[in-house]
């Protein structure tokens, strides 16, 4: 029954752990994911022993293999109003390239909530932070690769106390001032991902439409489930969600996804697709380790298209 999954695991996961970075963390995980010139670059979460986490860069020539740089890529800022905001941390970043840049939105974790910075860089070497671009509280925004009528688009995912959380969209002129939001995706009650669902990797084209891998939390009596779903967006409009995979993609299985920092999670930031018509699918088993699987393409459109809930 394992074979027939959409996303094929890749046979030595995990690729990256805490025992492949050459300076001091505790896990290795949600990680955004870009290919830059010949090399697949992984951006990805780490804990230190405070528990607050920074973001490190891995590379590797074919996808599977990464080696760590001896340094960490992007660490709480100590100047400015970005100090304010990160001092707790810098977790879960999404890589969107648009015109040769490469735009990093990243969560910024303080004592005044959690809220999205933009950084940018060219080469992977330097790194300028742009804007922090949401207000406490919001996680998980995404970047289309693409402009709309001159605007960044981008996809977040804001707390609230009154409804479920769920996905919303926004636009911007210039990567700073940001609005026209509207909420277009919410969980399904009774459903694999009835508690809270946000947005997961950098969409990317195909000929039906914006692929985009979310998140989906249920609530089980021994904790929450992370699941991995799929749904597709107008090419024209990336706000008209065309069709939701009624199904998961892709949920907790092997040992280091059910047990380990936070058990039951696959969590995705990154995936990069293929000229063959496959995608690789970076994920992060229970907030520890990084992972990666192969789908292809057709299978995971055909999923939401095919498969569609109401
Ligand atoms: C979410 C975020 C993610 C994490 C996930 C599972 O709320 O904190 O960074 O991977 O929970 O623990």
């Amino acid at each position: 029954m394992r074979n027939n999954r959409i996303i094929k695991r890749y046979k030595k996961n995990p690729i990256l752990t805490k025992d492949d970075i050459p300076y001091p963390v505790h896990t290795v995980h949600n990680a955004g994911m870009a290919k830059y010139q010949d090399k697949y670059i992984m951006l990805f979460r780490s804990h230190l022993n405070t528990g607050r986490s920074i973001i490190g860069l891995a590379e590797s020539k074919d996808g599977f293999s990464f080696k760590s740089r001896p340094e960490p890529f992007i660490v709480p800022c100590t100047e400015g109003i970005f100090a304010q905001y990160e001092e707790f941390g810098v977790e879960d970043p999404r890589i969107s390239c648009i015109n040769d840049e490469y735009l990093i939105t990243y969560s910024a974790y303080s004592r005044y909530g959690v809220r999205i910075g933009l950084a940018k860089t060219r080469d992977f070497v330097s790194v300028e932070r742009i804007s922090l671009i949401t207000q406490a509280d919001l996680r998980n925004a995404v970047l289309f690769p693409e402009k709309y009528n001159n605007m960044y688009v981008r996809l977040d995912r804001p707390h609230s106390e009154i409804s479920p959380w769920s996905i919303w969209i926004s636009y911007s002129p210039d990567l700073k001032f940001w609005g026209e939001s509207k909420l277009i995706m919410t969980p399904m009650q009774y459903h694999w991902d009835e508690m809270k669902i946000g947005p997961g990797a950098t969409p990317f084209k195909t000929k039906k439409g914006w692929l985009h891998i979310y998140h989906g939390v249920f609530q089980t009596m021994a904790g929450a489930v992370y699941r991995l779903g799929a749904a597709l967006h107008d090419l024209i409009d990336p706000s008209k969600i065309i069709a939701v995979s009624d199904s998961w993609i892709l949920e907790p299985e092997d040992p280091w996804e059910r047990t380990g920092y936070v058990p039951n999670v696959v969590f995705c930031c990154g995936a990069i697709p293929e000229d063959d018509g496959t995608v690789k699918i970076y994920w992060a088993g229970a907030d520890t380790v990084m992972c990666v699987g192969t789908a292809s393409i057709d299978d995971l459109v055909n999923a939401c298209i095919d498969n569609p809930r109401n």
